[in-house]
């Protein structure tokens, strides 16, 4: 018998005014092994029997075990993500998968220089500067900061970073890209300069390498082939790492993040929404794993309880 499986399952009943209640209590008592076999109403309360038919103990041989390998599947990770990893990790040790297969800044990218966000149209560039400058303003204040924008084409392309620099008392110049190279000479003693660009569309050319720090933003919804289609794009770049937005709005992180660990560049933050700016956070193993257990327990609550 392979040693992923066992003979006996463990059923329990959980119950709750509501299913996130109930499957709450399910976790917590049986951990994040725990699968739903079954629920109904039972009482005006959500009853639920749940089952870990999986122990949380890895197999001895190398590479993931299939209980492992079948929930990361579930979660949209790619084969060759699981078959990358050599290691026989258990579903609880998810952040140890992930510090192996992922690159991440520890502790933190420093934000001193010039950095230039970039991407497609859309994808939550401008936000991502707006809130790190936030962040940065109330932990240290606005002194030798300089905001840059180079979406000057498009109409109000620069609107929104022009009224968060108002907002937030914060030097801010509209330039055209091509002059980026000299504005950045001119705030070479500035502490940090946030460069926000225009979106690159597919097939309509990339951006122009400068002296600045790049961040490849990426939104977790895209698929794999248009990730990778964009950073062929960007080719020109070296990007330092990326910033992936939109997290709020998937399940399954797999898709997105068996792609950037192809890339192996490292994973800065991670967005979650729209807030300023606590909807932003430093990308961790820890925080990863989170949301993919959350992913995971949304889609099966929405199969149990559809
Ligand atoms: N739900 C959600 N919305 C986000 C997130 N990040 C950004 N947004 C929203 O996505 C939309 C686009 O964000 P922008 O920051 O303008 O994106 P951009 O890349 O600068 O767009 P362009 O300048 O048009 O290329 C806005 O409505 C943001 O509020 C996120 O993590 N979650
Ligand atoms: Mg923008």
């Amino acid at each position: 018998m392979n040693q992923d499986q066992q003979p006996d399952a463990q059923l329990q009943t959980f119950r709750g005014r509501t299913p996130r209640e109930a499957i709450g209590k399910a976790r917590t008592a049986l951990g994040r092994d725990a699968v739903i076999v079954a629920q109904q109403q039972r009482n005006g309360e959500v009853e639920i029997v749940a089952s870990v038919d999986f122990p949380d103990v890895a197999p001895p041989t190398r590479g993931l075990g299939e209980h492992v390998r079948s929930r990361l599947t579930a979660a949209g990770f790619a084969p060759n993500f699981c078959n990358a990893v050599d290691e026989p990790y258990g579903w609880q040790e998810l952040p140890d998968l992930f510090r192996a297969t992922l690159r991440f800044a520890s502790p933190g990218l420093p934000l001193t220089g010039a950095f230039r966000f970039v991407g497609a149209p859309g994808v939550g560039k401008t936000t991502t500067i707006i809130k790190l400058l936030a962040e940065h303003v109330l932990r240290y204040g606005r002194h030798g900061l300089q905001l840059i924008s180079t979406d000057n084409r498009r109409l109000a392309g620069c609107e929104q970073l022009a009224l968060a620099a108002e907002l937030l008392d914060v030097p801010y110049i509209e330039i055209p890209e091509e002059g980026l190279a000299e504005a950045l000479e001119r705030f070479r003693t500035a502490s940090l300069v946030m460069v926000d660009s225009a979106g690159v569309s597919f097939g309509k050319g990339g951006i122009v390498p400068a002296a600045t720090r790049d961040v490849l933003v990426t939104p977790a919804m895209w698929q794999p082939g248009s990730l990778r289609r964009l950073k062929t794009q960007l080719d020109a770049l070296n990007p330092v790492g990326l910033a992936i937005t939109h997290a709020d709005q998937v399940d399954q992180l797999g898709p997105c993040l068996s792609v950037i660990a192809d890339w192996r560049l490292p994973l800065l933050w991670v967005s979650q929404g729209t807030e300023l700016p606590e909807d932003l956070e430093p990308a961790t193993p820890e925080l990863l794993a989170e949301l993919v257990y959350a992913g995971i327990d949304r889609s099966q609550m929405n199969t149990t309880f559809a």
